[in-house]
């Protein structure tokens, strides 16, 4: 049989289930890739599981998200993952050193190979020919153990690239005309798999902007072919030994192809506030920004920081700007800094930042109130900035280094061609090393706690009936962020008691304390959503917290794949309208009562009464039977008896 890429790697990982679309699937995992805001619970549910050492062929441990130390409690997690990956095998790459996906790329992926990450933006080492998955860390901390990844065995769309890329226009742009197609809904389940000849003319880096921001449709992942292009990047990494062809046969099969024109591809804006909310950088010319950020794992490559340092050395940032820049990786900021380019950004008046997620995630560089933000990153959530009343607009590196400069959106392609910048690829990157701390080669270490950091919480087998109330009635498109709020708070991560205060704090900051009262009298809380509940970040925290107050469901129209996973592994029943009309006849505060549920779990339906309305309604949760009993026990760490 002709096979795609992605069946070409399942098939070679799978060690349970049919590899059939819609079929749960369990696959070996080759490396695992954790980061510290998400890595400080990962790690500490691996301690909880027992085992001596990572069963993993490599796994390694990223400081680069809460690297803002305003109090102990973020260089105390440091301190811990730093104990705790040499105790257990585990590679520690340090503060400083660069944002996960991007050193991941550059020191460690590999074609053929399963990548399994606590972190949505995985995919980006799909850009290598690797199935890069992101997952929530319990997840993680499994496949660290040796235990399969079960996933459902996704639909795969070709996205069939032909022609070449125009001056001015780059591969953010790219991604973000497929987002305009896809959206951020309705794909999960799926993985993108590029092709054609327009895939020769980007590099991996620019391969890497793609696979990157593909997590915003939804996607399982996103994967490109290990060609010749990708030898050569390796080669420059000193890996080329790591090396190997993958493509797909001719004729492979797939179940949609979408072919996109590389010469038609004009720069490209998502508006506020969604990834999918797409329109052409030329409809928003003249529009005054107060706010340019370049960076992110989406685009802080070399190549990338070249482009926007050549063209912000031009001239001087505009005064009613504010314009930060932060490289990816420590190898990216040493490239810029010998070849000119850093010091051309400094005279232009970048304010040069760590090389972090930093502004991503809303770690410092809130913009001003009512500012407008042009930033290279992938999410543009409400309030992700920190700023709740910023309008954060995500483009190129292109787009928003002019936009720096002239104080407003310019269309890049009104700019002569002559004056695009001239990039080529170095034969070699400048490779280093020293900030990447190899496991002990004993396990004979002390694992350092700092007082932030509790223990992993526990949850209560499933009762048979489950009385209830809606604590919350939310909307569409509710995101991980919304649930879970990042940056300020981000630091609280390890202190589930401290960090659930917060709990869906953007939206309703009592959400806490009601669902606790419930608790105390014995009520289960309930959450009601709409379409697409839990997009965006991977962070577990949106289920475990959640699951501290007491939550026993959310009911929504439709739920995202990680976050999904993520409320099975807490206990959390995932609940789909059977009729998403039912969503308008149900209020905050109506009493619900679930009863014979193991019977209804196994039916894949379950009816609800309503008491305070007098009416009944049906759900439905289309669950393996592995996932049925890890409900049932309460958690994926019940079910597998620590
Ligand atoms: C994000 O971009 O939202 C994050 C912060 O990287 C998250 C991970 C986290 O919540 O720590 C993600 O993408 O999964
Ligand atoms: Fe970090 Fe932002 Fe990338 Fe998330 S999206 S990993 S916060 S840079």
């Amino acid at each position: 049989m002709k096979k795609n890429i992605v069946y070409k790697i399942l098939e070679n990982h799978l060690m349970a289930g049919k590899p059939e679309p819609d079929n749960e699937i369990g696959i070996k995992i080759d490396q695992t890739l954790t980061q510290d805001a998400t890595g400080t619970m990962a790690c500490l549910q691996f301690e909880a599981m027992g085992i001596n050492r990572v069963k993993t062929e490599l796994s390694v441990s990223y400081v680069d998200h809460n690297t803002l130390q305003e109090g102990f409690e973020n260089a105390d997690d440091h301190r811990y993952l730093k104990s705790a990956a040499a105790r257990y095998g585990i590679y520690f790459s340090r503060p400083g050193n660069g944002i996960c996906h991007q050193v991941h790329l550059e020191r460690f992926g590999v074609p053929g190979k399963t990548l399994l990450g606590s972190d949505s933006h995985t995919p980006t080492g799909g850009a290598l020919g690797m199935m890069a998955i992101g997952a929530g860390g319990l997840d993680i901390a499994s496949a660290m153990a040796g235990n399969l990844f079960y996933l459902t065995c996704p639909r795969v769309i070709k996205i069939e690239l032909t022609g070449k890329l125009r001056k001015w226009v780059s591969a953010k742009d790219i991604i973000l005309h497929i987002l305009g197609i896809l959206s951020t809904k309705g794909n999960v389940n799926t993985v993108l798999e590029y092709g054609g000849d327009g895939v020769k003319t980007l590099t991996v880096p620019e391969r890497a902007v793609i696979t990157n921001m593909g997590a915003e449709t939804g996607a399982t992942t996103s994967i490109f072919p290990s060609d010749e292009i990708t030898r050569i990047f390796m080669k420059a990494q000193k890996r080329e030994k790591e090396w190997s062809v993958l493509e797909a046969d001719h004729d492979a099969l797939y179940d949609r192809t979408i072919t996109l024109n590389l010469n038609d591809i004009v720069p490209m804006a998502a508006l506020p506030h969604s990834p999918g909310n797409i329109a052409g950088v030329k409809s928003l010319a003249g529009k005054k920004v107060n706010q340019v950020a370049i960076g992110s794992c989406t685009n802080s490559s070399l190549r990338d920081l070249f482009i926007a340092g050549k063209i912000l050395s031009r001239g001087t940032v505009h005064p009613d700007v504010s314009c930060i820049v932060a490289p990816g990786s420590r190898q990216v900021l040493s490239m810029i800094s010998e070849n000119g380019i850093l010091s051309g950004m400094i005279s232009s008046g970048v304010r040069i930042m760590e090389n972090t997620c930093g502004f991503c995630i809303g770690n410092g560089q809130a913009p001003e109130s009512g500012a407008i933000s042009v930033r290279t990153s992938n999410r543009n959530f409400e309030g992700r900035s920190g700023t709740p009343s910023a309008q954060v607009y995500l483009v190129s590196p292109e787009s928003a280094a002019l936009a720096a400069l002239h104080g407003c959106f310019v269309d890049p392609l009104s700019m002569p061609e002559a004056d695009y910048p001239e990039y080529s690829a170095p034969e070699y990157f400048a490779v280093d090393d020293r900030m990447i701390i190899p496991p002990a080669p004993d396990a004979k270490i002390e694992i350092i706690r700092g007082p932030n950091i509790g223990e992993p919480p526990k949850n209560t087998p499933l009762p048979e009936t489950v009385s209830a109330q809606i604590i919350i009635k939310t909307g569409d498109k509710i995101t991980t962020d919304h649930i879970m709020p990042a940056g300020a708070r981000l630091k609280y991560r390890s202190n589930i008691k401290k960090y659930s205060e917060f709990v869906f704090e953007m939206i309703d900051s009592g959400f806490w304390k009601k669902a606790l009262a419930l608790k105390e009298k014995g009520l289960a809380g309930i959450i009601l959503a709409g379409e697409s509940y839990g997009q965006g970040s991977s962070r577990e925290h949106a289920a475990m917290c959640p699951m501290y107050l007491g939550i026993k469901a959310v009911i929504a129209k439709s739920f995202e794949r990680i976050h999904a996973a993520n409320l099975i592994n807490f206990g959390i029943l995932p609940l789909v309208f059977v009729n998403p009309s039912d969503y308008n006849r149900l209020d905050a505060n109506d009493e619900i009562v679930l009863k014979n549920i193991s019977r209804q779990i196994t039916d894949g339906k379950i009816i609800i009464t309503n008491t305070s309305k007098n009416i009944s309604f049906s759900v439905h949760i289309s669950l393996s039977t592995r996932q049925q009993k890890i409900l049932l026990a309460g958690g994926l760490l019940n079910y597998s008896g620590k």
